[in-house]
């Protein structure tokens, strides 16, 4: 891993780490100008990375030693790049339009004509339920959508329909069933009607426990409450690649709409598991945001290294992690409507790149993925803030934010950007004790309040972070951005070393709940266990 490039960064920051980025913008009046970026829609400012025109340069020698265009050419080329599951990787097939010029072959088949057929599915089915056309058990339009699967077949579905709320179908109301508790489902349940209400079940295996006990309940729940056998089929549909596990539980596979092995879970929204926003924001609002990750995925395949947007973004958070030390990475999305971001991000990132060994199982010799979170601006500052202005970790920041609203108070989003950039600005230019002093002096305190008032108020300043944004938030701006965030990871898997399209960290928890489980439905803990296991499952049981 540790390449010539990488050794040259290392030295580079050693001879850097005394840098002031107010002094880099006093000294040079371009520096925003020189690192910024503007495609596919998206306007990206980096210049408040503690970054020179030379660690560019080596970061980008850093990408070519690392091989980003030759993976990038065997992803397209649809080659089994992720090793550990032997599949390949093609959710960009899934925006590719009808037509263009750009095709996606697996073993040399184009994948474009099954995606085609099940967009016209999509089509379809959603055009008749968001006309009324589809219609419940007791010939009433449908009025709830529930979509009950999690991780991948729920992040990534419902951030968006929460971001395009406002594009919505009126009389839909959108509902997301994740988590096996059953709180989730009954806090929906108790809200819809079984006459009214549409379950979307979503699982790529159709075998994922928690997806399939909250499907079996809401089955369930509809046939205790005046719904009948008959009409399950007017108020179940799925989405999976397994056409045998869906049949078995009962849905007709008529009303299944399937995706294939080669999308992975958390790159999936663009299949038919973005079915829930394909039924909110109808298959043009959907076909607009596949339009909008295209044209962002047609900049990442053509675009040189140093003019490609996710390339660079990916190369400022490989300098942030491991070269200047951040082993977390905040999001702060000044968009209400992108609250879910933050967690469809954290999904993205941390398990395709949240891992230990790289492609061929050697321990990594340096840190990988950072914690990523977040939370939307303004709420954050009146949070955690402090800790990024004032604590003892730097924590690099991307503040994500649209230039014109959607809503009718313009005067809320002003006071938003506001906000959003002054965050940025305060956190790079901190506030000098000469500073502290002068204000203090102004509020007429003594010399004694102001000397021990002064640490409390100091702020180091020299935070980096990146400013991305949107012209406004729509279905192409949203679908450019969560591409953006795609194959930044996908990069920097790849400096990484990284395979970025397993999950097998995923897949433990999957087997081991099962076993437990079974235990503690008979009441009989197994001595096979450890004893704070055994003592937990006991006090369970009891
Ligand atoms: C995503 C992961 C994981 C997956 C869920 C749901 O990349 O593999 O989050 O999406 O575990 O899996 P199913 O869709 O198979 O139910």
């Amino acid at each position: 891993m540790k390449t010539s490039a990488w050794n040259a960064l290392d030295s580079h920051r050693l001879a850097t780490q005394n840098l002031r980025l107010a002094d880099e913008f006093a000294h040079d009046e371009h520096r925003a100008q020189k690192f910024s970026i503007e495609a596919a829609g998206i306007f990206i400012d980096y210049s408040k990375n503690l970054i020179t025109a030379e660690t560019m340069r080596l970061l980008l020698e850093l990408a070519r030693e690392r091989g980003v265009t030759q993976r990038l050419d065997l992803m397209l080329a649809g080659e089994r790049i992720n090793v550990s599951e032997h599949r390949a990787v093609l959710h960009m097939a899934l925006r590719n339009p009808a037509g263009s010029v750009r095709r996606y072959l697996l073993d040399g088949i184009d994948v474009g004509d099954e995606v085609q057929r099940v967009l016209a599915h999509m089509r379809k089915f959603t055009q008749q339920v968001r006309d009324g056309t589809w219609q419940g058990g007791t010939g009433r339009e449908i009025a709830d959508i529930v979509n009950i699967g999690i991780g991948g077949s729920d992040l990534g579905p419902q951030m968006v329909c929460e971001a395009l709320r406002e594009f919505a179908h009126p009389r839909l109301t959108m509902h997301f069933v994740s988590n096996v508790d059953g709180a989730a489902l009954e806090r929906v349940l108790s809200k819809v009607s079984t006459e009214t209400t549409l379950f979307i079940v979503a699982s790529k295996t159709f075998t994922t426990q928690e997806t399939l006990t909250n499907a079996t309940s809401a089955r369930d729940w509809f046939l205790a409450n005046g719904g009948r056998e008959a009409d399950v089929a007017k108020h179940f549909v799925a989405v999976s690649t397994n056409a045998v596990e869906v049949a078995k539980f009962g849905i007709d596979t008529a009303n299944m709409f399937e995706f294939w092995d080669w999308v992975g879970g958390r790159y999936s929204l663009w299949s038919a598991i973005g079915l829930s926003i394909a039924l909110a924001n109808g298959m043009d609002g959907f076909e607009e945001l596949l339009a909008g990750a295209h044209f962002m995925d047609e900049h990442f395949a053509t675009a040189p290294l140093d003019a490609n947007m996710p390339v660079l973004l990916a190369l400022v958070g490989v300098w942030n992690v491991n070269f200047c030390g951040a082993s977390s990475q905040c999001v702060a999305p000044y968009a209400q409507d992108l609250h879910r971001l933050p967690a469809f991000l954290q999904q993205l990132e941390m398990e395709s790149n949240g891992k230990s060994v790289d492609r061929d199982g050697n321990v990594l010799a340096a840190p990988s993925c950072p914690v990523i979170w977040g939370e939307p601006g303004t709420n954050g500052q009146h949070a955690f803030f402090q800790l990024l202005h004032q604590g003892t970790s730097v924590i690099p920041v991307d503040f994500i934010a649209a230039v014109h609203c959607n809503g009718k108070l313009p005067d809320h989003h002003r006071l938003l950007l506001a906000n959003c950039i002054a965050q940025s600005e305060a956190l790079m230019l901190g506030k000098s004790e000469a500073q502290v002093h002068t204000e203090l002096r102004a509020q007429g305190l003594n010399a004694t309040e102001i000397y021990a008032l002064t640490p409390h108020k100091f702020f180091a300043g020299n935070r980096p972070s990146n400013t991305i944004l949107l012209d406004k938030l729509t279905p192409k701006s949203l679908g450019a951005l969560i591409a953006l965030y795609e194959q930044k990871t996908f990069v920097q898997g790849v400096i990484w070393g990284v395979n970025s399209f397993d999950q097998w960290g995923v897949e433990l928890g999957k087997q081991l709940a099962k076993t437990i489980d079974a235990e503690l439905k008979v009441g009989i803990v197994s001595e096979a266990h450890d004893g704070s296991t055994k003592a937990l499952m006991r006090r369970v049981i009891s």
